[in-house]
């Protein structure tokens, strides 16, 4: 017992600073304004240390992209892989040059270190949580670690991805609020006082009948005690 509490003391920080150290940043799935082709992908070093990637790989489930890397990439650093050529980005260098398309369908992308540990991983197979293809404004990573889309068309490549846009999430409960928030049209408004009235009408009517079932049942008491001593009085 004591060995296994250590060694999920000792080794879940381990994974978790595996799993963190170089994330997917960015994605250029759409490509850029000038080519649908021009995809790049963007890495970020999530530690103060230099970190070589050689042998490093970015895998899709269906193969393609397949991407051994190579290089370093400098500490809290970026390292843009741009497609077919350097001028895939102009004016910013390439860290790789690679081949193969990223679906615009989504996919399923793993980056594993050379000896296969999954380092991170984007499970977009049955599509892109983010990014526009017809305006051509990228995927990126939010400070919170979650997808969105940038504001800036063509992205941020090999820079911070400081402006994207969130989208709305409404909890339920907000969503229970704003139903009965919502203005009555018209006719429902007038149906709903109809009903109010009905309401009222019932209530009255239903008041009246126990106002009249009340008497009756006292005249009758009544009636039942003046015959008790009527006769008593002709007993005597
Ligand atoms: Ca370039
Ligand atoms: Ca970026």
């Amino acid at each position: 017992m004591l060995f296994l509490s250590l060694f999920v003391i000792i080794l879940l920080p381990l994974k978790t600073l595996a799993a963190s150290i170089v994330i997917f940043n960015e994605l250029s799935w759409m490509g850029t304004t000038t080519s649908a082709n021009d995809e790049w992908i963007e890495l970020y070093n999530n530690t103060n240390l230099d970190i070589d990637i050689t042998n490093w790989k970015i895998v899709s489930d269906d193969n393609a992209p397949n991407i051994v890397l190579k290089g370093i990439i400098g500490y809290n650093g970026f390292y843009l892989l741009e497609r077919t050529n350097n001028e895939t980005v102009p004016n910013i260098t390439a860290n790789q040059i690679y081949t193969g398309a990223l679906g615009n369908n989504g996919e399923s992308l793993k980056l594993v270190n050379k000896e296969n540990l999954l380092i991170d991983s984007i499970e977009a197979a049955s599509g892109w949580p983010a990014g526009n293809n017809s305006t051509k404004q990228t995927m990126m990573l939010t400070d919170e670690k979650s997808w969105a889309t940038s504001k800036e068309v063509n992205g941020t490549p090999k820079s911070k991805n400081n402006d994207y846009i969130l989208e709305e999430t409404i909890p339920v409960n907000n969503l229970l609020e704003k139903a009965k928030k919502i203005p009555l049209t018209a006719s429902a408004a007038s149906a709903t006082n109809a009903f109010q009235r009905d309401i009222k009408k019932i209530e009255k009517d239903n008041f009246s009948f126990l106002k009249i079932f009340g008497l009756a049942i006292l005249i009758s008491t009544l009636s039942g005690i003046a015959i008790l001593m009527l006769k008593r009085l002709l007993d005597k």
